[in-house]
């Protein structure tokens, strides 16, 4: 049985994914980190061992991976797109120095390691439909500078040292536990919040702009089974394109409309964040990871929205 540490634990992937962990591996096996406590995750960090560790502290992360005996890092600790672009010094110092923290200790200590890349890996130069698995990677955010750069540090630490390393390059992620923090495609998660509470919402992307997303549960499988899959085939490793749909604004709108008909969508372009999303590409080509280990998305653009309704208006109290 694998003993994991998730890093970035409280957050909009990890919060979802520890759970998950936890139902495959067993409680004992899943260990839960982040920077500080947060309130509203009390079962993230009371159904399991919970660690305070901010990744940029190697030493502590050497700490908890031996007092543990931990096998798997699953590093989900990242400074996302817009936050980045506000404070790029923050970004570098989590996303690279708390990576590279992560694969020292991974080598000195013999883990495997899932760290997530991004569509924010390619930028204005890169093909932008159906984009290849190996193209042109100049981005222009400090998010994507630092998706790139840790593709690349995974990848030497599994050629030099033999770091079991495995990554998928995520869209967007839309999911009704815990709200994504400071994304540009988190305009996709907003909009469902507003059309149950207001009927109503003015989008920051504007009309026509195209991006990859996915809904969470098919994010969960993503990282679950490429975690578990065989080595023998993987060619690509770090940097697997996955995606399960591509839609702009007024397409996610006319889903929303299926299920509430009078829903209005309106523009309030944010100038950086549209640049940020025009940067990325309009969709990406899995074909590599659906050859190399299955992938294989359950959920389209309807199926999610009348999920994300459901569970949304349940969990609102609408
Ligand atoms: C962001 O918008 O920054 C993230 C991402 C696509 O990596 N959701």
């Amino acid at each position: 049985m694998r003993k994991i540490l998730v890093t970035g634990a409280l957050g909009q992937i990890g919060s979802e994914l520890t759970m998950g962990l936890r139902k495959t591996y067993g409680n004992d096996n899943v260990i839960a980190s982040s920077r500080s406590k947060k309130e509203g995750h009390e079962k993230v960090m009371e159904s399991g061992i919970f660690e305070i560790l901010n990744i940029t502290d190697g030493e502590r992360l050497s700490e908890v991976v031996k007092k543990h005996k931990i096998d798997t890092i699953v590093n989900l600790a990242a400074v996302l797109s817009v936050v980045g672009e506000k404070n790029p010094a923050r970004a570098w110092d989590v996303n690279m120095n708390g990576l590279y923290n992560v694969l020292e200790v991974a080598r000195q200590e013999s883990c495997s390691v899932f760290t997530p890349s991004s569509i924010a890996a390619f930028g204005l130069s890169t093909p932008q439909d159906n984009t290849p698995q190996d193209t042109i990677q100049r981005p222009n955010t400090m998010y994507g500078v630092t998706k790139v750069a840790g593709e690349l540090l995974c990848d030497y630490y599994y050629t030099k040292f033999g770091v079991d390393t495995r990554g998928v390059r995520l869209p967007g992620l839309i999911s009704y536990q815990t709200l994504p923090g400071g994304g540009t495609t988190d305009y996709a998660v907003e909009i469902y919040y507003e059309a149950l509470k207001n009927k109503k919402y003015a989008s920051f992307i504007a009309e026509g702009t195209k991006m990859d997303m996915m809904y969470m549960p098919d994010a969960l499988d993503a990282i679950t089974q490429l975690l578990e899959a065989n080595p023998d085939k993987l060619i690509h490793r770090n940097a697997f394109n996955v995606t399960a749909m591509s839609f702009a604004p007024e397409e996610i709108a006319a889903a929303i409309r299926k299920v509430i008909p009078e829903f209005e969508l309106s523009y309030d372009v944010d100038k950086e964040k549209q640049a940020i999303a025009e940067s990325w590409p309009n969709s990406l080509d899995d074909t590599a990871a659906r050859e190399e280990w299955g992938w294989n998305p359950k959920y389209d653009l309807d199926s999610m929205t009348k999920d994300m309704l459901e569970k949304l208006t349940i969990k609102l109290g609408i």
